[in-house]
């Protein structure tokens, strides 16, 4: 009796992309622990599912990956149901949540273990340590208790991509059909997710992966990449992948490999990537990268104002003049930019702060004139736990505090506050919040996004029409009619919060 439960928490109403974050866990113990998957996404109430193995007296061990927002929702209760009514079986918790939020969470005593960062290599050497009853203490990227003190050791090398064990995608078949986890998005009738590397080389003070990686980023090489997704194609008809790494597109010389390969392929991707990075690849790669399948590309734009550009330590070159002539080159690719911004940074008066806000929705507006088929995803600045940076200790000057008890994070106020919706941070108030999703509204409204491929171009030119005085006045406040029509009769779908509408 060693198996593992491991558990995917629900992320929403709508989320069916395969838990990625369980199975890599999974290939680093496949064949050496028994063990079962729960995914809440696909679970009316998991606990059923948990309590029964649970009585079973096969399972020592429940391990939950825990990314911040709804997750928690499922995560936090189970897990102290768990310690309450199973106390000898250990809880471990990974993932982004934990990781950035490691004091809190095992200060809260519900679980034993967090693995901070990649568990390929923390986690079967922590069952194995425990089955064999000798201490964890050399093991890496772990946090637990140990004589009522926190102990925090060594963060490990981000593994070699390439030596890393194959998913066991058959596996999740066992415990949900993987067809599941395949679905239609605007990419394509059988999308897919993927994740070829980890970290990001850069280190932008906004963004939850710096704390964990901090400027370091290991990938897969391109022909590692390209039999993984021919495999996914042959085995189960793949014909469009979303690549989920943090940042894609660090390296052209691994891009344009891959483009080369992927080419007669037929399977449209999209990827996450920086501005600066991608201005700097040739006009030839970019064109391969274009016959190879990339039709959208996700770029963290953040905003047009070049102070707050250094602020968030964007760093490398990113200015507003290049995020503007970026969308006006894209054009001739026919590779789809998605700008994200990120709005109500924090600002010495609240003049200040609603001025950043306005200056970004023209700006945003600016760049919808120079390349009108660039989406745009709005997110509300929420500080993240970095270290130190400026940004976090003028949040903190400003009254920001985290929450102290790990309890707190069901507070609906701090889901809010981790899907960048409503984080109520201390120098926004509700006019200005309110003002960023009316834009957004109206944005939406007169340029909807390509993603929602479900709306038909009758739908499209209506919403648009009835949205142009608003858009082209700056009329924002209360666009009820353009918000009743996208919830009832479009039941529009943005990709912030569960990523591309899939069927
Ligand atoms: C897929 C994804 C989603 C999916 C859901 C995935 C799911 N689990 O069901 C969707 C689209 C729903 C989603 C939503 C959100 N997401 Co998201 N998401 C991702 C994404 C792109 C990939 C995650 C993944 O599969 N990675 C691949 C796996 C292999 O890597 P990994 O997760 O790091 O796992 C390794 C380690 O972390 C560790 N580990 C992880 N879990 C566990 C568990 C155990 C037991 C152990 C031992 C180890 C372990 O070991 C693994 C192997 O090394 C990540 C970015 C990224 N590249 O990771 C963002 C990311 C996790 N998301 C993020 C955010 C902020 C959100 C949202 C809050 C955004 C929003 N505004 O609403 C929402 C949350 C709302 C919601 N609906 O849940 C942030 C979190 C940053 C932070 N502040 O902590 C990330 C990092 C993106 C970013 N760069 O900012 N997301």
């Amino acid at each position: 009796m060693n198996g593992i439960i491991f558990f995917n928490p629900r992320s929403g109403q709508y989320n069916r992309r395969i838990p990625l974050s369980i199975l890599q866990v999974v290939a680093s113990i496949q064949g050496k622990y028994p063990y079962v998957i729960i995914d809440g996404n696909f679970e009316k109430d998991p606990w059923i599912k948990i309590e029964n193995y649970l009585k079973s007296g096969e399972f020592s061990y429940f391990a939950s990956t825990v990314m911040p927002g709804p997750q928690l929702k499922q995560a936090i209760p189970i897990t102290k149901k768990i310690k309450e009514l199973y106390p000898s079986v250990i809880n471990i918790w990974g993932g982004y949540f934990a990781s950035n939020h490691a004091r809190t969470s095992i200060l809260s005593g519900y679980m034993d273990y967090i693995i901070k960062g990649p568990g390929d290599y923390a986690f079967p050497k922590l069952l194995d340590a425990l089955s064999s009853n000798y201490p964890p203490d050399e093991i890496e990227n772990l946090i637990y208790i140990k004589a009522g003190e926190i102990v925090s050791t060594l963060k490990a090398e981000i593994p070699d991509q390439d030596i890393l064990p194959p998913l066991p995608y058959a596996e999740i078949n066992k415990f949900y059909s993987i067809r599941n986890y395949i679905g239609k998005t605007f990419l394509g009738s059988k999308t897919f997710a993927y994740h070829s590397s980890m970290g990001c080389p850069f280190t932008c003070a906004f963004c939850g992966i710096v704390p964990i990686f901090n400027a370091r980023w290991k990938a897969k090489s391109a022909a590692k990449m390209y039999n993984d997704i021919r495999h996914l194609k042959d085995q189960y008809g793949i014909n469009a992948i979303e690549f989920f790494d943090n940042n894609f597109f660090v390296s052209e010389k691994r891009v344009a490999e891959f483009s080369s390969l992927m080419v007669k392929e037929g399977i449209n991707w999209w990827g996450e990537s920086r501005i600066d990075t991608m201005n700097k690849y040739s006009d030839k790669t970019l064109s391969l990268m274009r016959e190879a399948g990339c039709r959208m590309i996700f770029f963290g734009a953040e905003s047009g104002n070049d102070e707050l550009l250094n602020k968030m330590d964007k760093g490398g070159t990113q200015t507003s003049k290049l995020i503007k002539s970026f969308a006006a080159r894209m054009k001739n690719f026919g590779i789809i930019p998605e700008y994200s911004f990120i709005l109500g940074f924090p600002a010495e008066t609240p003049q200040k702060v609603m001025k950043q806000i306005d200056d970004d929705i023209e700006f945003i507006k600016e760049i919808k004139e120079i390349n009108p088929s660039t989406e745009i995803i709005i997110y509300i600045f929420s500080p993240v736990p970095t270290e130190s940076s400026e940004l976090l200790s003028q949040s903190q000057n400003l009254g920001f505090r985290f929450p102290q008890n790990l309890d707190d994070w069901l507070e609906p106020e701090w889901e809010k506050f981790d899907t960048h919706n409503n984080p109520l941070t201390p120098w926004l108030t509700s006019e200005m919040v309110e003002k960023i999703h009316n834009f957004e509204t109206v944005l939406n409204g007169f340029y909807p996004t390509v993603s929602d491929y479900k709306l038909v171009p009758l739908q499209r030119k209506m919403i648009k029409t009835l949205s142009l005085f608003r858009y082209k006045n700056n009329i924002f406040a209360f666009p009820y009619e353009i918000k009743i029509l996208q919830k009832f009769w479009l039941k529009y779908r943005r990709p912030e919060v569960e990523g591309f509408y899939m069927e």
